[in-house]
């Protein structure tokens, strides 16, 4: 019981170190101006996210689970996502980057504090290390959002990684999943979020899915085609967003010639043909796959792909099996700044034959965001229960930019129908 303790303390606090790491790899990369400017009127200033990960920390782990002092009661209002939406953070009085470092110091200190004390058991909030395994989430999460305004930047290059592997295997075609229940969600995986439980059998009827993601080139042929402009391909939320937003290609993309160029984290090359297409919004992938004479999958069709084990009729946390990700499962965790081409990760394929379903891309999926039968909102409401209803959709599997903490079969991303400022792209299905 001490020793088993002792192991999740020094695994908690290991990948509260991971996350830190990163966000100071995300905000000392840029000088202060860039800190302090929005890049986007959909994101936030990244001295805002930066103190808003050391608030919520403050308030789970240090408030909460430790019963301390406040560190800093006078903030509380305004690092509240739900007080001010991101376009008005700019005015805000925040912490200026110096203060905002000082503070997330000084909160991790006592959060640490705090873990070295407690027994990790006793209540659910941190039965298993939950409350820890939150916030570490939390910051990854806030990580991915920050990598998205690295996305969104303008000036030089800051951030640098190797490219991905290449394929290693050949991928085409599709894998057909027999109809017939699974488990859907999950009751027993300790840092799961509220919205991913509980487990439930869900009847799924037999269809195709695209073995690999759909790619740069086959995106192109789309638009070469017109399917920007043939309203067929479009449902009327999804044509009235074209219109309205003047949609013409993936976020991103120039002409060059007679052919495209995309601008990634400030270094514009001619697209990849091979590479999942990436920073479209849901209407866009809808489009494509309608185009393509298919549809995009539901999220159980998703996870059924990504989770069931044919073998045992068991769902298993990743689609190669219960192993945590290893870097040669997924494209995860910000290693690469771009998706990796189908045949990549041959070790992460499904029982199926289906490649990269975690990581490299966000998946959309048709499926609006809900609560599963019987969820109940935990720890708070705030997380995903607002959320819930027709306004969102369900994106799946995890990007390039998503760490391998906030990533797993059963994890759920949701965000409205016309964003695409994410690293967001699809892979399409069909009825068998
Ligand atoms: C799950 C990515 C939609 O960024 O809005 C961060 C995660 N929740 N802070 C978001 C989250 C509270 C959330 N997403
Ligand atoms: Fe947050």
């Amino acid at each position: 019981m001490t020793i088993e303790t002792d192991r999740l303390r020094d695994l908690v606090a290991a990948e509260l170190g991971r996350a830190r790491d990163r966000t100071t790899l995300l905000t000392e990369s840029v000088d202060e101006g860039d800190l302090i400017r929005q890049h986007s009127p959909l994101m936030s200033p990244l001295v805002w996210d930066l103190a808003h990960v050391g608030n919520q920390e403050e308030l789970w782990l240090v408030r909460d689970v430790g019963g301390r002092e406040p560190v800093r009661r006078d903030i509380d209002e305004l690092y509240d996502a739900f007080k001010h939406p991101r376009r008005d953070r700019p005015q805000l009085p925040l912490l200026g980057p110096g203060e905002a470092r000082r503070y997330v110091a000084t909160v991790r200190d006592k959060a640490l504090d705090v873990l070295s004390r407690s027994r990790l058991d006793g209540t659910p909030l941190v039965d298993q290390g939950f409350a820890f395994g939150m916030i570490v989430q939390h910051e990854q999460q806030h990580d991915e959002t920050m990598l998205a305004t690295h996305q969104l930047r303008t000036g030089a290059p800051v951030l640098e990684a190797p490219p991905p592997p290449a394929p290693a295997v050949p991928v085409t075609g599709e894998a057909l999943i027999p109809a017939g229940p699974f488990t859907m969600g999950t009751s027993t995986e300790p840092w799961a979020l509220d919205n991913e439980r509980p487990a439930h059998q869900v009847i799924v009827p037999a269809f195709h899915i695209d073995r690999a993601l759909v790619t740069n080139g086959q995106y192109a042929a789309f638009i070469d085609d017109g399917g920007y402009d043939d309203p067929r391909w479009w449902s009327e939320a999804g044509w009235a967003h074209r219109q309205s937003a003047g949609l013409v290609a993936p976020q991103h993309w120039s002409r060059d010639g007679d052919g495209w160029a995309s601008t990634s984290f400030g270094r514009t090359q001619r697209i990849v043909a091979d590479e999942p297409v990436v920073h479209v919004c849901f209407h866009e992938a809808a489009a494509y796959a309608a185009w393509a004479g298919k549809r995009l999958p539901t999220e159980a069709e998703w996870e059924k792909a990504a989770r069931l084990d044919p073998a045992t009729g068991r769902s298993r946390r990743f689609p190669w099996g219960d192993d945590p990700p290893a870097a040669e499962h997924a494209n995860l965790g910000q290693r690469h700044l771009r998706p990796a081409p189908a045949g990549a990760y041959p070790m992460g394929v499904s029982p199926w034959g289906v490649h990269q379903l975690i990581g490299d891309v966000w998946e959309w999926t048709s499926t609006d965001f809900h609560g599963y039968p019987g969820f109940a909102p935990f720890p708070y409401r705030e997380y995903s229960e607002v959320f819930f209803g027709p306004e969102y959709k369900v994106l799946r599997g995890g990007s390039f930019g998503t760490d391998r903490s906030a990533c797993r079969g059963t994890f759920r991303n949701w965000d409205y129908p016309i964003r695409r400022q994410i690293f967001s792209g699809f892979r399409c299905a069909r009825d068998a």
